[in-house]
């Protein structure tokens, strides 16, 4: 029995975590929740203060009182540092240090927040003319586009070498975008990127254990998958 354990929510962020133990070879025992409808069941829930996925436990240092971790960047962290000696990550003697740290953090801290915001305002706002949607547009076209900058002139998001950034921002460009759409039309840096990312053995291997019912293709098509509708419908003042 392996003693790491991923307690993952389907159709969401967490699915960040199996990907990343796929790709530095690490056991897992995956357990999985759906949405009820929308945010997560009670017994996801009662795991942790925040009640949101991922969350691991590990018992690897201590069998009676395994170590709950939850946040999707800090476990990733955690995961690389106690597990992996520190592959994925780029080291402070690395020339990309502040690039790996910059786009680690830019998908939770940015790019996904700017995604939800528009997602919610246009919900609240009278429609797409609206002023405070347009804000809330340009915020996030501003971000889709300093993102495609980037992976117009890199491989990766850090650079040359595939990273744990990679595997933070992902999802906001695949599962993510059955929250909020994105045309990538006008992102074929990011469509190219994508295609690399998810073209690994580690990612198909993780998504075919956490989301199986997910088809990778249309994940990553230009338009984007078909939308999950329980979200379209709590925005609206529907059950969540
Ligand atoms: N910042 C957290 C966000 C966690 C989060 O909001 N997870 C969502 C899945 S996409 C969730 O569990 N939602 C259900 C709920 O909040 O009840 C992370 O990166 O792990």
């Amino acid at each position: 029995m392996p003693d790491i354990t991923v307690h993952h929510l389907q159709i969401g962020q967490g699915e960040r975590i199996p990907w990343l133990l796929e790709e530095l070879g690490i056991p897992y025992e995956i357990k999985l929740y759906q949405r009820a409808p929308v945010l997560a069941p009670p017994e996801l829930q009662a795991l942790h203060p925040m009640g949101a996925s991922p969350v691991i436990e590990d018992a690897t240092f201590d069998k009676e009182h395994p170590l709950l971790l939850a946040e999707s960047g800090a476990i990733t962290e955690y995961l690389i540092h106690k597990h992996g000696n520190g592959r994925l990550a780029l080291s402070p003697s690395h020339p990309n240090f502040a690039d790996y740290l910059y786009w680690f953090h830019f998908s939770n801290s940015n790019l996904q927040t700017v995604l939800f915001r528009r997602a919610l305002v246009r919900s609240m706002s009278s429609g797409v003319e609206d002023p405070r949607y347009k804000s809330a547009d340009a915020r996030a076209v501003r971000a889709l586009k300093h993102f495609e900058n980037r992976l117009a002139n890199n491989t990766w998001l850090a650079g040359d070498e595939f990273t744990a950034a990679d595997v933070m921002t992902v999802w906001c460009m695949t599962t993510m975008r059955k929250f909020e759409p994105i045309d990538l039309t006008d992102y074929p840096g990011i469509q190219k990127w994508l295609k690399r990312c998810t073209d690994r053995p580690a990612y198909r291997a993780a998504m075919q254990k956490g989301d199986p019912d997910l088809v990778i293709e249309d994940s990553i098509s230009v338009k984007g998958p078909e939308l999950f509708g329980a979200f379209g419908s709590a925005l609206k003042g529907g059950s969540k």
